[in-house]
């Protein structure tokens, strides 16, 4: 097989999204493809220098002229430069609106044969697709790709449901590397984060959005911690952080609630905890569910998107409604309290992650669609 030169496109800060499309290249890169992402600023999971990958950034300038800086229109001159002199076979975008759009924009500025792939994480669809302003853009940017995979199968009937696209959706699973993402010794976070022998960890990890319902995951705690010593860790940062830590006032858990704001090497965090809770009411797949699950971490996530496609309900976790606190908290205290089925579901989860989720085969599903379009 030739190997592909590939651009990618995605928000290169902090998200899923983000993440899942740098790790995305960072793979195929290995695998001998040539990789040029482009994007606003350097994505930040590339953190250091890989072979095959090229970044290229968008600069986009603040003109006195101009009510807003003109991102698009920058992204998209900076594709076709990058197409054409780097001879891209394929460009594969991160978000419909705006980069699919972007990419069909510098396909027509390019005057080549660029094969689009877009993937749809989520945001775009759950969000901006309940704007009419933005549903004709959407349709446009998805019927225009080339290709068109969601991360879940639940995205993919949300879009059909929502945006009526004349496409058809592949799914394609996010992934993670489970060379990162696995169980590793920190045992002595614990004892820096002041969390005694007999206390339970319970984590939460997100970008703290409304859609999180971060109060959710608080409040279960507080039952959960009226049962059994227990600690939460509570990681990421966001708009709902103000109201998150006048909420733990309120229920007077300051000492067991642990704030550790953004953080990397969050696998080192999942090692050390024994549940995760994410409580979302909008949520297309979860990758953080995936990250806990690969460190051999149970999770329990509400009955959303794409949640139940990544927890076995019964198996590896639990699924329950969005804001039943009284059942959260009991399936987390049943789970907190045996120790054999806690063993069995995280067992489960590592099995899950190496099958259902295997980071080679979901990067072969991407090679198979790069290939079947340039062949
Ligand atoms: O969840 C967020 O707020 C961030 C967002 C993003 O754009 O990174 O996440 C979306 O994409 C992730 C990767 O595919 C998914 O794991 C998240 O479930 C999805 N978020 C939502 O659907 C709310």
């Amino acid at each position: 097989m030739r190997r592909l030169k590939i651009g990618i496109t995605c928000y290169p800060t902090v998200g899923g999204s983000g993440v899942v499309a740098t790790e995305l290249g960072k793979m195929l890169a290995e695998k001998g493809h040539e990789i040029h992402f482009i994007s606003s600023s350097i994505p930040f999971r590339l953190n250091k220098i890989y072979h095959n990958i090229y970044y290229h950034q968008v600069d986009v300038n603040q003109y006195s002229v101009f009510q807003y800086p003109p991102y698009d229109i920058a992204l998209a001159s900076k594709m076709a430069e990058i197409a054409n002199r780097e001879k891209l076979d394929v460009i594969h975008v991160h978000y419909a609106i705006p980069h699919a759009v972007c990419a069909i924009l510098a396909k027509q500025m390019a005057g080549r044969d660029l094969k689009i792939v877009t993937t749809l994480h989520g945001t775009d669809i759950t969000v901006l697709g309940y704007d009419p302003s933005l549903t004709d853009a959407i349709k446009f940017g998805i019927e225009k790709s080339d290709v068109v995979t969601a991360v879940s199968n639940a995205l993919v009937n949300q879009t059909h449901e929502l945006i009526h696209p004349d496409k058809h959706i592949e799914t394609v699973y996010n992934f993670i590397d489970d060379r990162i993402y696995k169980k590793t010794n920190t045992g002595h976070l614990r004892e820096e984060f002041g969390i005694q022998e007999d206390e339970k960890v319970i984590i939460h990890v997100s970008n703290f959005r409304t859609v999180k319902r971060v109060q959710d995951v608080v409040k279960a705690f507080a039952k959960v911690s009226a049962i059994m010593p227990a600690k939460l860790l509570l990681v990421g940062d966001g708009p709902e952080m103000t109201i998150i830590c006048r909420l733990v006032r309120e229920l007077a858990l300051e000492d067991q609630v642990i704030f550790l704001g953004k953080q990397e090497n969050l696998e080192e965090l999942y090692s050390i905890s024994d549940l995760m809770l994410l409580l979302s009411e909008k949520e297309s797949f979860g990758l953080v569910v995936l990250e806990a699950m690969a460190c051999g971490v149970p999770c329990i996530g509400t009955n959303i998107g794409g949640i139940p496609e990544v927890i076995d309900h019964g198996v590896t976790g639990y699924i329950c409604e969005v804001g039943d606190i009284e059942e959260i908290a009991s399936k987390a205290i049943k789970l907190l309290e045996d120790s054999v089925l806690h063993q069995h579901f995280s067992d489960k989860s590592l099995e899950l992650v190496k099958t259902k989720f295997k980071s080679d085969e979901i990067v072969k599903q991407y090679e198979r669609i790069y290939y079947r379009l340039v062949n």
